[in-house]
């Protein structure tokens, strides 16, 4: 595939006002009509020809202006038709296609998921319906009527409004009409014909309008549905308090399929949803669950004004609407439930996806400059870190000033097709500051590394600071910038006291920011009473490496007493970090491993005294940081082995030395009453699960023993799971026993099986892939279903990182095997899976060698999608 590059971005020569489109569903034989109505871009060239977008169609007819085009007026080939000399006014072009929704196995286009017709259309999909300018800068008008057999599909739902529906006689066939009335680009177009069950209410608008609010599930699911319907009605609510923003049809649908490449998709009032962001119950559904279900119903219904009727101009423009859109999802999640707790949640996140990605060969600027498959950016650093410039934004210019200029660009670009340029300029003008340097943020890759020292003088009473910045060079970026990093920060005594906060006016200190926007800043502050101890980046106000060595004295002062509580997370994480280091070290160099004891008496401390005031918070700070977050620290000639026995040291250590507060948490914890999702109740069984986790890595006997009866009695699949969790990690009969219980239990629910898959493939055993392998042929496995390989193939090789890194590299061998069989079915899902290689250059030399020769093997494969090509071409550049 040849390279799209932004620097190229021109307007098209035509634009496509109207669209009219009958669409008459069969299961193998579409036939798709559209009515294009075009007329010349006074942007465009002149009497340029007009060249569609069209994939795997068959063109049936096309007629201009109602007569049917000669053969030499037009050309087809298979990714385009081509229009030679169009008219230069405004004309009509009629297209009929057929098309085949069974054999659409890409899940791309129009398909079928369990004898349901829907479509995904983003990034370039909607080319697989119908001929068409198939980019977000072509903004048009839809009124669709969908066709499809009465018992095979007696809900026909498309985007805006439903207009009229009836029976076509004689046919057994019915249809509805629908109509749009917001211009939108064709990726936001949708279609759904099926027999699905339904929840719904009325939702009334701050302003008063009435709209039907509905979600559609298979037949029978029914009732798992109403918490995602209720998280709809709170997103709906909370965007017009928030952000001003009020819903605009008289409908909103969305439908769940099994089927689905990602999470979910925000089609114009017609939202179509990967079934595991929808579907919940006790039974079935975790508190983890329940949250992403709540996150991405906001998430999608969010995008109805960022990302619908303000788009994007071209792809490179994907964070306008990710980055933003993921921004107000979060603080949503915030505003319900914990914000401490959310912040260290997405940084986690953050951290393990996004600073990945940025650290190896995928490294690419959160506004990429060119890409070669468009799918391959939805990425990480478009979402997570976009929406992490969206946060500095807001910390840099202050609340008021971040909404005004909110308010600004929904006023001025409502209904256009937007550039980032477009977005900050709103926030400059709202601000009165120039943020041009800012956008640094914007077109620069990598992780940039803060370094801090300080010195106290007692004698004058000050204390200055020393902060420098460097961003390490990334794929194509060897030079980098100074960018603008909002520093939160505040100085903390021994005793835990917030000092005082004085510098003098020249320091570009505000509200307890500092702003460290050039290669080095030197702060002094006055009147610092005693020694502090620096918190810095507090509630992580940038997404940067921080490096300062603080005595672990310290790190404990910040654990203790921040007033900040994602810093006193982040110093017990910090601590944490270095034990699991020394461990590691002592496993990687054969010698005993001895594990400090302050970490354990200090968590010892804060179970005594803290544990119980925050439930969530606790349980974060009892879970270590991750076997990929500790290679990420070391950064290279990682051996996944060293880390594991290293961690599992600390781990056993610490729970040994708090077995008895982990005990009596563990007791004081137990369930009472009826299972609900809420934020304090989940909070409280994560809390239960990281004391029983610990414990029973001290004490695999007791571990077992507890964890076999919680999975006896559970009444809801957080407890039920959390023990087969903890199981999975203690080799022998109970584990074998439970998961076979599991497996019958849940055998009819592929989405709960989904969970079972997911934990067999992280099993750290030697045995584990072959356990994977025996699971490809299980009846509920299909290399057809994105969720099926995800859990299975994408646990393992995202979430098992001894196996994965097996140092015979048959953990690769497997991944590279799957990657080339899965290629030519459904691309999308095979190149993400194949990002599982994206930090390979950081493992000791002979993995390094067998990761290398796998990804080869990839890259060598003939006929590879552009999608895998892509990412194997970069992975090894
Ligand atoms: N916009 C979609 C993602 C589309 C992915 C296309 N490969 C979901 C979302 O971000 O809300
Ligand atoms: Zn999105």
């Amino acid at each position: 595939a040849p390279v799209v590059r932004l620097e190229d971005y021109r307007p098209t020569d035509y634009l496509i006002d109207t669209v009219k489109l009958d669409v008459r569903l069969h299961p193998t034989a579409t036939r798709v009509t559209a009515e294009l109505a075009l007329r010349p871009n006074p942007k465009g060239t002149p009497g340029a020809a007009l060249t569609l977008d069209g994939d795997e169609l068959r063109l049936v007819s096309a007629r201009l202006d109602g007569v049917a085009l000669g053969a030499a007026a037009y050309a087809v080939t298979p990714s385009s038709l081509v229009l030679h000399a169009p008219p230069q006014r405004p004309f009509t072009l009629t297209l009929e296609t057929e098309l085949d929704p069974s054999a659409n196995t890409k899940l791309m286009g129009l398909y079928r998921s369990s004898g349901i017709y829907c479509t995904q259309c983003e990034a370039e999909g909607f080319r697989r319906i119908t001929y068409f300018l198939d980019r977000p800068d072509v903004l048009s008008v839809y009124t669709t009527r969908i066709e499809a057999d009465r018992e095979e599909a007696p809900l026909l739902l498309g985007n805006g409004n439903p207009v009229e529906r009836g029976e076509v006689p004689g046919t057994g066939r019915h249809y509805a009409l629908w109509h749009d009335p917001f211009p939108k680009p064709c990726y936001l177009f949708a279609l759904v014909g099926g027999r699905l069950d339904k929840v719904s209410q009325t939702y009334v608008t701050g302003s008063g309008r009435a709209v039907e609010i509905a979600i559609h599930v298979e037949a029978g699911k029914g009732e798992r549905a109403t918490y995602a319907l209720d998280a709809l009605a709170r997103s709906m609510r909370w965007d017009e308090k928030v952000f001003g923003r009020e819903y605009d049809l008289d409908v909103f649908n969305v439908v769940a399929v099994s089927d689905f490449n990602m999470g979910a998709m925000e089609n114009k009032g017609l939202n179509i949803f990967n079934d595991k962001y929808v579907l919940a119950s006790a039974e079935k559904a975790t508190d983890a669950d329940y949250a992403n279900i709540e996150a991405i119903i906001a998430h999608e219904y969010f995008h109805n004004w960022t990302g619908n009727r303000i788009t994007c101009r071209d792809w490179f423009q994907l964070c306008l609407k990710e980055g933003l859109t993921v921004f107000r999802d979060q603080e949503f999640s915030s505003d319900e439930r914990s914000r401490p707790v959310k912040r260290i949640a997405d940084v986690r996140t953050l951290r393990a996806q996004q600073f990945a990605e940025d650290a190896g060969p995928l490294a690419h600027p959160v506004r990429p400059a060119q890409y070669r498959e468009i799918n391959n950016f939805y990425t990480a650093t478009v979402y997570e870190k976009g929406a992490e410039v969206i946060r500095m934004l807001k910390t840099l210019i202050g609340a008021e000033a971040f909404r005004r200029g909110m308010d600004l660009y929904f006023e001025r670009c409502d209904g256009t097709a937007a550039t980032v340029e477009d977005f900050i300029a709103c926030f400059a003008e709202a601000s009165g500051r120039d943020l041009s340097q800012f956008f640094t943020w914007y077109e620069q890759a990598g992780t940039p590394t803060v370094t801090a020292s300080s010195h106290y003088d007692p004698a004058a009473r000050t204390y200055r600071l020393d902060l420098a910045q460097r961003t390490p060079p990334t794929p194509g970026q060897a030079e980098k910038r100074p960018v603008v990093i909002p520093v939160a920060l505040g100085l903390v005594g021994e005793s835990g006291r917030e000092l005082p906060l004085k510098a003098g006016n020249e320091v570009p200190l505000a509200n307890g920011v500092l702003t460290l926007d050039g290669p080095a800043l030197s702060v002094t502050f006055t009147d610092v009473p005693e020694r502090p101890v620096p918190s810095l980046l507090r509630g992580f106000s940038a997404p940067v490496r921080l490096e300062m060595d603080l005595a672990d004295e310290d790190l404990f002062v910040l654990f203790r007493h921040d007033r900040d509580p994602f810093n006193q997370w982040q110093a017990a994480q910090t601590v944490a970090t270095r034990v699991i280091l020394e461990a590691t070290r002592a496993a990687r160099a054969g010698q005993a491993i001895s594990v400090d004891a302050r970490l354990g008496e200090a968590l010892a401390h804060f179970l005594d005294s803290r544990a119980e005031a925050d439930h969530a918070f606790a349980a974060q700070v009892l879970a270590l940081p991750t076997e990929a977050d500790m290679a990420r620290e070391i950064g290279g000639d990682v051996d996944p082995d060293a880390v594991f026995t290293g961690r599992l040291a600390v781990k056993r250590a610490l729970g040994a030395a708090l077995a008895d507060r982990l005990a009596a948490l563990y007791g004081r914890l137990a369930s009472r009453g009826a299972y609900s999702p809420d934020a304090a109740s989940a909070g409280r069984r994560a809390l239960r699960h990281a004391a029983l986790d610990l414990l029973a890595a001290g004490d695999a006997a007791r571990g077992t023993e507890l964890a076999v009866a919680q999975f006896a009695a559970a009444d809801n699949m957080t407890d039920r799971f959390g023990a087969l969790a903890v199981l999975a990690h203690l080799p022998g009969a109970a584990r074998e026993t439970a998961l076979a219980d599991f497996a019958g239990r849940f055998h009819d629910d592929p989405l709960v099986l989904d969970k079972w898959f997911a934990l067999q493939a992280t099993i750290p055993e030697a045995g584990t892939l072959d356990r994977v392998r025996e699971l490809t042929r299980h009846p509920a496995f299909s290399m057809g279903n994105p969720n099926r390989v995800r859990s299975l193939v994408g646990s393992f090789a995202m979430g098992n990182a001894t196996q994965f890194n097996r140092a015979d590299g048959a953990g690769y061998d497997f991944l590279a095997d799957v990657v080339i069989a899965l290629d030519p079915k459904n691309p999308q899902v095979a190149a993400r899976l194949l990002t599982a290689f994206r930090t390979w250059r950081m493992l000791e030399p002979g993995r390094r060698a067998k990761a290398e020769a796998a990804l080869k093997r990839v890259a060598g494969t003939p006929g590879l999608s552009p999608d895998v090509s892509d990412i194997s071409g970069r992975s090894l550049a």
